[in-house]
């Protein structure tokens, strides 16, 4: 443990480690310990995770890995899973910031020039029947070395750095991050996926395009035609049939 520090004000609190296999894990791990809102963030880290067993890969000195901590309620909301779309609208708010132009790919990948930037992972943890909390993790690539993206062998990648030229200090973009998330985060938790509808939809960049996409085992081809008000992506499929897809990835 490095040291804990409460940017934000008394309800929010930040704990930062040196070097841990996961955010997400290490957050699961102690999640009765912590209260709403407090926040993980690792200077390194060993094991990172992806969606369905894939790997989150640490690309050096002053990146961001960083998981926070939701304990809305006891129950689940509906309005829970779509927690991973509105931090990809808030990431892109704070990326705008820095004169680049990112694009969300559905369901949550922020890109930047069709390049992957970010990549988020949301998970709850029940306690029987009740909701522990939810993990909402979040690794942005902010400095890199153009060689160490040759780490990512199956995936064409970008950090912050080399989209603007400049080096991007960790802590400033953190700050940004989490004042932008909880500016709007009680509204979202209320009204859900149509709070962010209109700016998602915006920084989409493969609707109205034909596309394929993996849904586990399966390739569909179709046409995006919409996202529906609970973030869902809708395509058409040659033989005019409508699909609602909640889950996938667009190869
Ligand atoms: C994600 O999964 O993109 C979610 C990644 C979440 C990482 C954060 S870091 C803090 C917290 N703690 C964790 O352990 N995880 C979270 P998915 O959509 O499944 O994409 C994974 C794929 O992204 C990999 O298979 C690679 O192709 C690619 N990838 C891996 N590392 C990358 C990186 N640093 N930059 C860009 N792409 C990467």
């Amino acid at each position: 443990l490095l040291y804990v520090y409460n940017p934000l004000g008394e309800n929010m609190e930040i704990i930062e480690l040196d070097e841990v296999d996961s955010t997400n894990n290490y957050a699961k791990k102690h999640i009765h310990e912590f209260a709403d809102s407090t926040i993980i963030i690792a200077n390194r880290q060993t094991s990172g995770r992806g969606r369905l067993n894939r790997k989150w890969i640490d690309l050096g000195d002053d990146n961001l890995f960083m998981s926070i901590i939701l304990k809305p309620s006891e129950t689940f909301n509906e309005n829970y899973p779509n927690i991973t779309q509105y931090l990809c609208v808030v990431l892109c708010k704070v990326l705008e910031t820095y004169g680049v132009k990112p694009e969300i790919k559905w369901p949550n990948d922020v890109l930047i020039n069709g390049k992957k930037i970010a990549g988020i992972l949301s998970e709850t943890s029940m306690q029987g029947q009740k909701l522990g909390g939810i993990i909402l993790g979040i690794g942005v690539n902010l400095n890199s070395k153009p060689c160490n993206l040759q780490n990512i062998p199956d995936k064409i990648a970008t950090s912050l750095n080399i989209e603007t030229g400049k080096y991007i200090n960790i802590k400033t973009f953190t700050n940004e991050l989490l004042q932008e998330f909880f500016s709007q985060y009680q509204k979202f938790i209320e009204k859900g996926f149509k709070l962010i509808k209109e700016d998602y939809i915006n920084k989409n960049c493969f609707l109205n395009k034909n596309i394929n996409i993996q849904v586990f085992n399966n390739t569909k081809t179709g046409f995006a035609k919409a996202i529906n008000d609970k973030g869902e992506l809708i395509i058409k499929t040659k033989d005019n049939k409508e699909s609602v897809l909640t889950i996938g990835d667009i190869l």
